[in-house]
């Protein structure tokens, strides 16, 4: 009953916007003063994450619910974030987006429903929802489809509702694109290891590092699970996190669908490993970002030299776990967490300053973002997009195999 009234909600925000004030919010509406364009067909396209950006998704805070996951899982939700989060939040992302206009680049806003409304299916009830600031965790672009992922908190099992307006412009737009969306998943108790949490953090660093290693995490195999932000998309291959929201049955899944890319499994020394976009982060052919705190599998750091990848460790953040946002439930990380604009241009949160150091000296331009008070609905640039359209085609950019790779 609930999820219909979600959906109709949905479907009469979208049927109450007619598609010109959906285009205003892109760059294809003429503003004052500009000459009138030519409204552009959308197509989707993306093979990597670093080939000149065109169109976009840009999230919103509207509703953003607070997180605790240490308080256990599936995670509870303490209620909605203060409205003056909210609007700090949404001033930096509608500065963001503005840039991006800027520069040439399409963007699309999703359209939050109640957050804070109990949702139910069948099998389970979870007492609120989570937001749409982070469309990475939820749709992955790879050639000309858009994939919507399983997720894997029941928090976030209705949050595609929030991109569906957009996805249905672009399938009636482009003929070519295809859309996909992977086996709903049932979420039950079976999905979890019971008290896993609480188990794991009494547990000496390195056996959670085995832990880690062996995907013996909070998640059974009972099911595909993954969210998008656990892929990281070079071409011919993906490169998919094992995590706390990723399991060994949902990169199955990607590896059946995605039978022309060579799917591969991922881990690093990580103890809460949740998406791949504060660990490694390729910036251009040649040169992926990585965290030096979180060690890659020995393999798959192989593996990308063999080919003539650098690795460059990512400066150190400028926050600590102390001095984060409040309510923010990621990692000082997210200072690595960019957005490419091209493969030479990157947008990086403005006040990391080592980072953007760093990657003028690797030759990049960089455009500061002030971006901190978006983290406490979901992360930073990267998580904050969905990539729609990047110039390009497949490439293969790992011609040498190496063991399991
Ligand atoms: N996309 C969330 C990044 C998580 C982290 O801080 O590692």
């Amino acid at each position: 009953m609930r999820y219909a009234n979600q959906a109709q909600a949905v479907d009469r925000a979208a049927r109450a916007m007619d598609e010109d004030s959906l285009s205003v919010t892109t760059f294809d509406r003429p503003r004052s003063g500009e000459r009138p364009r030519e409204s552009p067909t959308t197509t989707i396209n993306c093979w990597n994450q670093w080939s000149r950006l065109r169109h976009v998704i840009v999230g919103r805070a509207d509703g953003g619910m607070a997180q605790s996951p240490e308080h256990g899982f599936p995670d509870r939700s303490p209620g909605p974030l203060p409205q003056f989060m909210v609007d700090a939040a949404n001033e930096q992302l509608n500065n963001f987006v503005r840039i991006l206009e800027k520069r040439g680049v399409r963007v699309d806003r999703p359209f939050p429903v109640d957050f804070s409304r109990m949702v139910v299916t069948p099998e389970w009830t979870q007492e609120s929802m989570f937001g749409c600031m982070p469309p990475r965790d939820v749709m992955i672009t790879v050639g000309n489809e858009i994939l919507e992922a399983t997720m894997s908190h029941r928090s976030r099992w209705f949050e595609y509702l929030c991109y569906r307006p957009l996805i249905e412009r672009y399938f009636r737009d482009d003929p070519d694109m295809k859309w996909e969306a992977a086996p709903k998943p049932r979420l039950t108790a079976e999905s979890y290891k019971r008290n896993f949490l609480a188990e794991y953090w009494k547990l000496p660093r390195e056996e959670r590092m085995r832990k880690v290693r062996n995907n013996d995490l909070l998640l059974t195999e009972a099911e595909p699970l993954f969210d998008a932000a656990d892929i990281c998309l070079f071409g011919k291959d993906l490169f998919v996190q094992l995590s706390m929201v990723t399991n060994r049955a949902g990169v199955r899944w990607l590896r059946k669908h995605f039978p022309h890319h060579r799917v591969h499994e991922v881990t690093f020394d990580e103890d809460l490993p949740f998406h791949i976009d504060a660990t490694w982060i390729p910036l251009r052919p040649g040169l992926v970002l990585h965290n030096g705190e979180r060690a890659a599998d020995p393999d798959l750091a192989k593996f990308f030299r063999l080919n003539d990848w650098e690795l460059a460790p990512a400066a150190p953040p400028a926050k600590t776990k102390t001095t984060l946002p409040r309510f923010c439930f990621c990692s000082p990380w997210l200072s690595m967490n960019m957005l490419c604009l091209d493969a030479k241009t990157v947008c990086v949160e403005a006040s990391e300053t080592a980072q953007m150091e760093q990657l003028e000296k690797l030759g990049f331009e960089v455009i500061p973002v002030p971006f901190w008070d978006v983290a406490p609905f979901g992360g930073g640039l990267h998580c904050a997009t969905a990539d729609l359209y990047r110039d390009g085609c497949l490439e293969d950019y790992f011609p040498q195999r190496y063991g399991r790779f």
